[in-house]
């Protein structure tokens, strides 16, 4: 989940030699997005962490990171700071901060955004225990966050996440086989726990914007259905014709877990599986490379950039193979994605 939780991505070679310095980067970017809600800084700090998590050595100094792509004078002085001292100010600052600690907190429900976390503070609502005392103030999906807060902090192990998919692809794949089944995400990039669960799914019946009522603007609701019926879904966030956000457990004494299902058109199946097996770094190099190389490319197709600068129409794409063979980028294994 991209949501509050601070990792840190280390290179697929398995080691960060910057993550003492990651970590408080992390942390800025997330104080950015939850107490300043500045998505600019917010992002910068995301990136300057992924660039460091990058390297094979440890990074040493402020001087030594400015080359770096991604990183600025501003963040270059921190990276000073914290090698020199061991810790950042500001940080130690912010952790001081009671009401910056409370919006975070909050904001870690799923459902619960950066705004809605500081109206509930300055209602004087600070802490789980008093936000499950004011319930009428959350939304469906949020008092289901809170429901299973305790357990939607849980990382789940990659062997909880084989079993899951091996359920929905028995119990969709007896309903029809045809359907295309990718579990995506951290688990398709090789990682031993994932936040949460991302199924996409694909059938050839499904076509885009379909006109409201039609067989296939229920397929998901369907699929649903039968994962309900299975006693897999437990519960729903939000469900709309593409989009399932909810709940759901190996059995009624396992911990709950949180589960996205995309459902996609074929023609945009792999640009879908691309970008939400991510990591939101790897989308976002990727997407820089292939500008440079004249194709604007995003979760639903990718699209050669004329001359004048004028996109064009969205090119028949049927494997991930052929994105990275149209941008020329060498293509990379979901295990090499995870930057
Ligand atoms: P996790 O659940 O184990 O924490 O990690 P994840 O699987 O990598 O993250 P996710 O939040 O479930 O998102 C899945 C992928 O979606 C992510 O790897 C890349 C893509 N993605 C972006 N940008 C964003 C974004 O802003 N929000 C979300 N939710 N996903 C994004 O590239
Ligand atoms: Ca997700
Ligand atoms: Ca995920």
């Amino acid at each position: 989940m991209i949501n509050n939780k601070v990792t840190v991505n280390s290179i697929t070679s398995g080691f960060n030699y910057n993550e003492d310095i990651c970590c408080i980067l992390l942390e800025l970017s997330e104080y950015e997005k939850n107490t300043n809600r500045n998505l600019f800084k917010y992002e910068a700090y995301k990136r300057a962490a992924a660039v460091l998590a990058s390297q094979p050595k440890k990074i040493t100094s402020g001087k030594e990171a400015l080359k770096l792509k991604g990183i600025g004078a501003k963040i270059a002085k921190k990276i000073d700071e914290i090698s020199q001292t061991g810790k950042l100010e500001k940080l130690e600052n912010i952790h001081k901060d009671d009401r910056s600690q409370a919006i975070n907190l909050l904001a870690s429900v799923s459902g619960v955004g950066p705004a809605k976390a500081q109206l509930l503070v300055d209602e004087n609502i600070t802490s789980i225990e008093q936000l499950r005392q004011n319930i009428d103030k959350l939304n469906h999906h949020q008092q289901i966050g809170l429901k299973y807060y305790d357990d939607f902090q849980k990382k789940i192990p990659r062997m909880e996440i084989e079993q899951i998919e091996a359920i929905v692809k028995k119990h969709i794949l007896d309903f029809d086989k045809e359907f295309v089944i990718t579990v995506c995400g951290s688990y398709r990039r090789g990682k031993a726990e994932s936040g949460d669960i991302d199924f996409l799914i694909t059938h050839p019946s499904f076509k885009k914007k379909r006109k409201k009522s039609s067989d296939s603007s229920n397929l998901l609701k369907k699929i649903v259905h039968i994962l309900e019926d299975a006693q897999l879904i437990t519960d729903t966030l939000s469900l709309g014709d593409t989009k399932f956000m909810g709940a759901c457990r190996l059995s009624p004494d396992s911990v709950a877990r949180r589960l996205d299902i995309r459902l996609l058109p074929q023609g945009q199946y792999y640009c879908g599986v691309l970008y939400f097996t991510g990591s939101d770094m790897f989308n976002k190099a990727m997407r820089a490379h292939a500008l440079e190389h004249g194709h604007t490319i995003n979760e639903y197709c990718v699209r050669p950039i004329g001359s004048l600068g004028v996109v064009g129409e969205a090119v028949p794409i049927s494997s991930e193979e052929e994105i990275f063979e149209y941008i020329q980028y060498p293509y990379k294994t979901p295990e090499e994605r995870n930057y």
